[in-house]
């Protein structure tokens, strides 16, 4: 039973004018897919062949041996997560008790996207933005290198934004900090966020 490519949420072209068909052409039909077709090769044939993604992406997690496998498996995760955290009706404020709890923990909406923004900016290369809930119960925003995602570091991953280039090059060019300032006002998927609170 190998991995697939879950369907994206929408149509490529449902975020425009903030992401480009454009984009998500190449970013879902081409990127995306590439790390499934490439998982796939790797654990054809071994144990990890007929197991579930989180369960491959635990097994290989800092196993120098199983590199190749972790970076394919973690984005592919990575990617279905971030495509729903993505929505055409998205962006604005979260409701109900993540709104409640994102005020507790961060002080004010502002400041997490603030912090937010920060974190994407600031990621050194390929990478990822976070909002997790931490092991000690609180809600955090954090940023990952290349494939490193929550799960391994014992996070709910409640939202993400990937900062690797090819996720906004073609329609911001160098200007990351637009991206995800465009990502906050008009994309975020709240309702997303708050059913993974809810599963916590
Ligand atoms: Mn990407």
């Amino acid at each position: 039973m190998a991995v697939s490519l879950p369907p994206l949420p929408y149509p490529e072209n449902a975020l425009e004018p903030h992401i480009s068909a454009r984009t998500l052409s190449f970013h879902y039909g081409k990127h995306h897919q590439a790390y499934v077709t490439n998982l796939n090769k790797l654990i054809e044939g071994t144990d990890l062949d007929d197991k579930p993604l989180e369960t491959i992406i635990k097994d290989s997690a800092n196993k120098s041996d199983k590199a190749g496998i972790f970076n394919n498996a973690a984005q592919v995760w990575n990617h279905t997560f971030y495509w729903n955290s993505l929505s055409p009706q998205g962006g604005g404020m979260p409701q109900g008790a993540l709104a409640d709890k994102i005020i507790k923990d961060f002080g004010s909406f502002e400041e997490f996207c603030t912090q937010f923004k920060q974190a994407g900016a600031t990621q050194f290369g390929s990478g990822w933005a976070w909002l997790v809930l931490g092991t000690d119960g609180t809600l955090q925003v954090t940023k990952t290198s290349n494939a490193d995602l929550p799960m391994v570091h014992n996070q709910k991953a409640l939202l993400t934004c990937d900062v690797w280039e090819h996720a906004y090059y073609l329609d911001y060019q160098n200007r990351r900090p637009d991206y995800l300032d465009i990502f906050l006002k008009h994309l975020v998927n709240w309702e997303f966020a708050q059913k993974n609170f809810e599963e916590r």
